[in-house]
């Protein structure tokens, strides 16, 4: 069962990582550059089944990304709040109150200017993705702002144009703006490959918090290529995950512990059920995916 790829990595993690003080104080065990392969024919997805995935709040996620949007308010409207923790502890930051999540969330989403002030991530995945900034000689020395660059349809065409193409790349690490951005990128580089009638694809992740992130952005890494090769007239071949600074963080203890005592069963499927003129017209609707009875849900904080 591929899940056991995932599961390897969970206990080497575990047992074998790097302890380390991170970024946000919690602490982890960490290693650096692993990989994990996935085959995405017959409809297959990479979803666990040792635990409940939230596969719906990653899908929409991605929908979004694919928006160029980069406020959570179009989340919180459909109930995702897996982005909420990052506006949430700026906004607690810079007001001194101690807002409750749930609050602060129907602020959002009820007040318009609320929103656009204390909603926004910068210019974080959506914004790179379908609207790369880009600047023009304006004389004098000067610069103004170009016409952006849509990543995500220059990748479609030229994987229809060019099939043997090294170069078919969705970037999401910006260096100029990401001191702007609430997180840096983390599934920061996509590549994709044409074999044959199949398209393979390849996420490169900076970081990666393995009992939290790791399951929803392999879902998202799936969705994504299965849609790409859909809307470029090729079958999803593999996916391959690469991770930098590969962790678990050492409040997910009892999580880490329960999910490795659980045996993977079953072979969940993604189907897409409708066939949109554009990557970017395809609808939460179009997703479904059936066989998948997972075991019990396993809930653990997350760091921010
Ligand atoms: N920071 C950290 N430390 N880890 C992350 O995984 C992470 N992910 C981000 C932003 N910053 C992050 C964006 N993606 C959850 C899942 C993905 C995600 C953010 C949060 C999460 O909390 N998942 C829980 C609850 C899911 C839900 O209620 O819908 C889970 O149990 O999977
Ligand atoms: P960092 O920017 O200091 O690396 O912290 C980001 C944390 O969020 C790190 O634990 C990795 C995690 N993360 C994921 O694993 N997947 C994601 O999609 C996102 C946005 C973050």
């Amino acid at each position: 069962h591929w899940e056991w790829q995932y599961l390897d990595l969970m206990r080497r993690i575990w047992e074998r990582g790097d302890e380390r003080i991170d970024r946000t104080g919690i602490g982890t065990r960490s290693i650096f550059g692993p990989q994990l392969r996935f085959d995405l024919g017959g409809d297959r997805v990479p979803l666990l089944t040792t635990k409940r995935v939230f596969w719906k709040a990653a899908a929409r996620e991605m929908l979004w990304f694919l928006t160029g949007e980069t406020n959570i308010r179009p989340l919180l409207e459909q109930g995702v709040t897996i982005w909420s923790d990052w506006p949430l502890a700026k906004y607690r930051q810079a007001t001194g109150t101690e807002v409750s999540q749930q609050e602060f969330e129907a602020r959002i989403v009820e007040d318009e200017g609320f929103a656009a002030i204390w909603g926004d991530l910068g210019p974080v995945y959506g914004k790179q993705w379908v609207d790369w900034p880009t600047y023009e000689p304006a004389g004098e020395g000067l610069f103004r702002q170009g016409p952006g660059i849509n990543q995500v349809a220059l990748l479609i065409e030229g994987l229809k144009s060019n099939p043997g193409g090294r170069r078919h790349i969705v970037e999401g690490w910006n260096v100029a703006e990401l001191d702007r951005m609430a997180l840096p990128p983390c599934h920061k580089t996509y590549q994709f490959h044409v074999s044959g009638e199949r398209l393979n694809c390849l996420l490169y992740q900076r970081s990666c918090d393995v009992a939290l992130g790791l399951p929803f952005n392999l879902f998202g890494a799936a969705l994504l290529t299965r849609m790409v090769a859909a809307q470029a007239g090729y079958s999803p071949g593999e996916l391959i995950w690469t991770g930098g600074d590969t962790h678990l963080y050492l409040n997910h203890a009892e999580l880490v512990t329960e999910q490795l005592v659980r045996i993977p069963e079953g072979e969940p499927r993604l189907l897409l059920t409708r066939q949109p003129d554009s990557i970017f017209d395809y609808r939460f609707e179009d997703f479904e995916v059936v066989d998948y009875a997972p075991q019990g849900r396993l809930s653990a904080p997350v760091a921010v």
